[in-house]
């Protein structure tokens, strides 16, 4: 048989010949999906989704969904572009594969960690990949450990996450992460990791303005950094917008009083830019819209909008230094800078660098988000703490807004008002009983004005159905 043979028409195409009933019994029959109930989602059925456009996905039924979650945060660029499809297939052609282990690179990598220090601040000239968020998590609870080894600190090496803090699956990731629900499962957290509560205004803030509040919620920091003791402590990593705990805001004065506790104590501070990175607040990075300086940050999502699975790693030039001088880093990854999702990864940030995505949500199209999202959702009786910056936005589903009470069962209202979306044809996220909502950065004011008249109509006919219910 000829060793270059190509997969006949058929071969290729025949997936599009079977029905939704079809794809919804191979799926449930094989497929085991993440975070989810199994035996109740294959009792429903997923939706099937096939295609994707700009904003707009389309289903096995031909229903056309508008995505306000950009897939998982992560398609910035926004779906159907041409261009990225065909610099992987180039890379695919000429070099599909190689590892950069053994004294090897090849030069997709090499220009993708060029442009990445060039859009990346000042002093963050080294960059380490992995295949996702969680390996980038894991990569740097490793390189932190290492590089307090090599300055001859080896008793420091708990990281401090927070309470509803979320850093992926895996089992570092997971138990830096806060999320109590995934530490029952897995004898989480392993040693050496410490939780501090998160910096919401609204839940813990009581009387306080919230500057004084962000204050307070960074002398938590401080306070267990006390506890453990400075010479065991390693690092402080947070995402600088709380994304999966339902977009968590902190006051501005949050992050740099944060910052200046790192340094007193001589604490890395870590900033997990998985879903603020690469101009989803409309800065580059998150930590730049609070303005303060991570030794670290771990990135993915957007990196590649999606298109190919990559992280990355970014080593200020402390860290990079004692990795530098410290010999072999005993870690890596089979597809640790993969040609093609480098390919992919570098015309994806180029694109967003040169045709103005980044700066447009900071200009354009996220002052009016944020603006509309304001007034639409500000008026309803069971809605509060309507939040947003750039193209993240998040509100709270609440029983009473004069006293902030929550519903009883966190998330039962927020899967409700969820499901509501969904049947119309729209996806955002309930994070518990936060509805949240993070739009490719691409989507026009129009497009604002479309998803959000329909996320004001299912609004409507949650708070309806609650009365009926009798849940409020
Ligand atoms: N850090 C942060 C801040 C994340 O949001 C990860 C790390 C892990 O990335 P990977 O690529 O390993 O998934 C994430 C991922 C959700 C949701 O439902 C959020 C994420 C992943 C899956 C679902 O909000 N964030």
């Amino acid at each position: 048989m000829d060793r270059f043979f190509l997969l006949s028409p058929e071969r290729l195409f025949m997936k599009k010949h079977y029905t939704t009933e079809q794809w919804r019994a191979m799926d449930a029959a094989h497929h085991l999906h993440p975070f989810s109930d199994a035996q109740s989602l294959n009792q429903q059925g997923a939706r099937v989704i096939t295609k994707a456009q700009g904003v707009y996905l389309w289903d096995s039924d031909g229903q056309r969904i508008t995505d306000g979650m950009a897939g998982l945060w992560c398609v910035n660029i926004g779906y159907g572009r041409q261009d990225l499809p065909e610099v992987a297939k180039q890379q695919m052609l000429e070099l599909p594969y190689y590892n950069t282990f053994f004294k090897t690179t090849h030069p997709a990598v090499a220009q993708l960690s060029q442009l990445l220090a060039q859009v990346a601040p000042a002093g963050y000239e080294h960059i380490f990949y992995t295949n996702s968020g969680s390996e980038a998590i894991d990569t740097m609870i490793r390189m932190v450990r290492h590089y307090w080894d090599g300055q001859g600190k080896k008793e420091k090496k708990v990281l401090i996450g927070r309470w509803n803090g979320y850093h992926g699956s895996t089992i570092g990731g997971s138990s830096l992460g806060g999320m109590r629900y995934m530490h029952e499962q897995g004898d989480l957290p392993i040693p050496g990791i410490a939780h501090i509560e998160q910096p919401w205004w609204y839940q813990h803030g009581k009387d306080m303005k919230p500057d004084e509040f962000g204050l307070l919620a960074a002398r938590w920091l401080e306070q267990k950094i006390l506890e453990i003791g400075p010479d065991k402590v390693a690092a402080f990593v947070g995402e600088p917008i709380q994304g999966a705990g339902g977009v968590i805001i902190p006051p501005a004065s949050y992050w740099p009083e944060v910052e200046r506790i790192c340094r007193q104590y001589d604490v890395l501070l870590v900033a997990d830019e998985v879903i603020c990175g690469f101009g989803r607040t409309g800065e580059w990075f998150g930590f730049q819209h609070f303005g303060f300086t991570p030794d670290l940050f771990t990135t993915a999502k957007g990196l590649s909008s999606g298109y190919q699975p990559i992280g990355a790693v970014f080593v200020g030039e402390r860290v990079a230094q004692g990795l530098l001088a410290g010999g072999d880093f005993n870690h890596g990854f089979t597809y640790s800078g993969h040609p093609v999702a480098a390919a992919v990864a570098h015309a994806n940030v180029q694109a967003l660098r040169d045709e103005g995505i980044v700066a447009r949500v900071k200009q354009e199209v996220g002052p009016y988000m944020q603006q509309r999202w304001r007034e639409l959702f500000t008026p309803f009786a069971h809605v509060d703490d309507v939040r947003g910056v750039g193209l993240i936005q998040a509100f709270t589903l609440v029983k009473d807004k004069a006293t902030r009470q929550r519903f009883a069962d966190e998330g039962e209202m927020g899967t409700l008002c969820r499901d509501i979306f969904f049947r119309n044809n729209l996806i955002m996220r309930a994070c518990g009983d936060h509805i949240v909502c993070a739009p490719p950065l691409v989507i026009t004011k129009a497009e604002v004005d479309e998803m959000l008249a329909v996320a004001v109509r299912c609004v409507a006919k949650f708070e309806q159905t609650i009365k009926e219910r009798g849940l409020v």
